[in-house]
């Protein structure tokens, strides 16, 4: 340890991981929505920005930067959110920052807000990676630790104590990444002074991409009355024809509120309703949430009212789309309203130009239509929770979700310690809490290549993967591995196997023919030792675009066409058996760290960041397609021509 401020860009993370763990989690996280009770005031739009540049990034703290509007404490430049700040100037300081950003925006409250003491201001951010302090007219609101989900805090008091309805937010963020973070790091100085300046000090990481900093999501103001609806949960099966909605709402702020639940289909009509705060609604007739490609008419999705009336009258209002639907899993297939579902889909990364990993709705929408057009059915939030607006997007296209938790690069032994797996098990209990409801939601994973050899990683893996089962009893779990099948002490507790592997990559690179052979003795492996269905979760080859060989070459598209050919004669084989599904890594290009593994960023998208197919976007196109059309039920408009 050298100079004297090391170290303290990663205290403050550590501190603030030690009380995240202290924490347990308290209320709901249900999706602000304007309804007849509550309004949205969504607050994104250009922030006042200062990164902390002094050499313990703490000045902000000491000169209580959130006291007073931002520009009155040193200089501040404009910044968009939701954005990653990184790439958004040219100032490559900025771009690679570790440490704490500050983030300011001043508005206006509407008065009637303030001046009704009935109703309830909240402010929400939908995610700010990694660890964030909040302020509202200097007054400290929460801290929240994890950089992909949302939190909040109940702003009404601290609003009506200032004067008028002015108000000022301030939001810390810091990028620190430690051992006991999700994702893990470690922050390394370097003392060697004939080698490194004073102060010189790097974040090391263990996983494949930008570590993209920021406000990354929506931040928005809602309005709820004070007795208001704080969460519900549904559970959905059937049986015949019935469809069974078993419901419980959570209602807070007052006493013996009464719960109304009314269920509509698609155009509006009433199908069922109940009374009481919990409770199984039946639906004659009922039309199941059916996955894209295999039905006619999938993500159907039904409006579920919720009110609840205080004794004083007043009622609060929620909205929540249901997609009635079941999922299980035998020992070799993966089964959606009792029918075997099999995955040819993606991997997906929240990335793109100048904007990193900030939300961005026409790229959503865009990214959705590449999913379609290439005959997706399903993806992977590899590998942190994507936005909540994605998942709304599939539940309404019937594209299937494997929802990620953020445990990528688990490779040190001391991150499988007790403060690692407290913070794992509250990110697990953040993420169930939040997407729980989504019926595109079929599989929680709790993390992506830990080193599932070492260890403590069995009883890691025990007690996350069954608190993650005791948190929802409807879906399977799984985690994502690479590790040997003889010694992975993860896959004994999981309901999945979920492999990456890179044959003619990572191993033998440029021998393609060695493919078939490796693929299958891997999938005999792990089918034989553990009698679980097996998804290939990621499989590819970097390609850059425009890049051409013939015979192949590593990094031309033909090389990657190759290689994903190999893997599908492969796969046709056991799909047969207990495959049950195939997830192409990656659906586009993706920002890196600057290593010499990478020309700018990873080339495995069978799209380029900007969305433009490579040859491996049209062979995996006729490929899903062809399965599609095998197994699936299409609807006539979206019969691919190539049948
Ligand atoms: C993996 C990782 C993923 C990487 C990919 C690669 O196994 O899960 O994050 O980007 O390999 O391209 O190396």
């Amino acid at each position: 340890m050298g100079s004297t401020g090391e170290g303290l860009v990663v205290k403050c993370v550590l501190l603030a991981a030690v009380c995240s763990v202290c924490r347990s989690l308290q209320g709901g996280m249900l999706f602000p929505t304007d309804s007849p009770s509550r309004e949205v005031k969504d607050v994104s739009g250009l922030w006042r920005f200062r990164a902390d540049l002094s050499p313990e990034r703490n000045r902000g703290f000491e000169e209580e930067w959130f006291k007073s509007p931002l520009a009155e404490t040193g200089p501040v430049i404009d910044m968009p959110v939701p954005s990653s700040y990184n790439d958004i100037t040219q100032d490559s300081k900025l771009r690679d920052f570790i440490g704490w950003v500050w983030y300011e925006k001043e508005l206006w409250v509407p008065a009637r807000w303030i001046q009704d003491q009935g109703t309830r201001i909240m402010l929400r951010v939908g995610s700010a990676h990694y660890y964030s302090v909040l302020w509202v007219n200097g007054v400290k609101m929460t801290e929240h630790a994890g950089g992909h989900l949302p939190f909040e805090s109940d702003i009404s008091g601290v609003l009506r104590q200032s004067t008028g309805s002015h108000c000022r937010i301030t939001i810390a963020v810091n990028n620190t990444l430690s051992l006991d973070t999700l994702p893990p790091g470690t922050i390394q100085y370097m003392n060697d002074r004939t080698r490194y300046p004073a102060g010189f000090f790097v974040q090391n990481t263990n996983f494949d991409f930008f570590n993209y900093a920021g406000i990354h999501r929506s931040v928005l103001m809602y309005t709820t009355p004070k007795v208001h609806i704080d969460d519900i949960t549904v559970e959905t099966s059937f049986s015949d024809n019935i469809g069974l909605v078993s419901y419980n709402v959570s209602v807070l702020g007052g006493s013996k509120p009464a719960v109304k639940v009314t269920l509509s289909a698609k155009d509006g009509r009433c199908v069922a309703s109940a009374n009481g705060s919990r409770g199984l609604i039946k639906v004659t007739d009922v039309n199941l949430w059916w996955p894209y490609l295999m039905h006619e008419n999938p993500g159907y999705l039904y409006s579920m009212e919720v009110q609840a009336t205080a004794e004083d009258g007043q009622t609060d209002v929620y909205t929540l789309p249901v997609g009635i639907r079941t999922v299980k899993v035998t020992s070799t297939q993966f089964l959606i309203n009792n029918k075997p579902f099999y995955f040819h889909g993606v991997n997906k990364h929240e990335d793109a130009d100048i904007r990193g990993k900030g939300f961005d709705w026409p790229l959503i929408v865009k990214d959705f239509n590449l999913m379609k057009w290439m005959g997706s059915n399903s993806f992977r939030t590899s590998h942190y929770p994507y936005a909540e607006e994605v998942l709304q997007m599939a539940d309404r296209h019937g594209i299937v979700v494997i929802d990620e938790c953020p445990g990528v690069g688990i490779k040190d032994i001391r991150s499988f310690g007790n403060a690692s797996l407290a913070h794992h098990l509250i990110v697990m209990e953040e993420l169930v809490r939040r997407d729980k409801n989504h019926p595109s939601v079929v599989m929680w994973s709790v993390a992506n290549e830990p080193a599932s050899e070492m260890p403590p990683a069995g009883l890691y893996f025990k007690e996350l993967v069954s608190r993650t089962r005791s948190l929802d009893s409807t879906r399977p779990v799984t985690f994502i591995t690479n590790s040997n099948y003889a010694r992975d002490l993860g896959a004994p507790y999981v309901d999945v196997i979920c492999i990456n592997s890179y044959f003619s990559w990572y191993h033998d690179p440029g021998h393609t023919e060695v493919i078939g052979l490796q693929l299958s003795t891997q999938f005999d492996n792990w089918y034989g030792k553990y009698k679980k269905p097996i998804i290939q979760s990621e499989y590819g080859a970097d390609a850059v675009a425009g890049l051409h060989s013939d015979p192949p070459m590593m990094f031309t598209e033909e090389y990657q066409k190759t290689v994903l050919q190999n893997y599908h004669n492969v796969f046709d084989q056991k799909r047969k058996e207990f495959v049950i599904g195939e997830l192409i890594w990656n659906f586009a290009d993706f920002m890196t760290a600057q290593t010499i593994a990478r020309v700018v960023g990873n080339k495995k998208g069978i799209f380029t960041r900007q969305r433009q197919p490579k040859a491996g976007a049209f062979l995996l196109r006729e490929r899903y397609w062809r399965i599609a059309n095998e197994t699936g039920v299409l609807p006539i408009w979206t019969r691919y021509p190539c049948q």
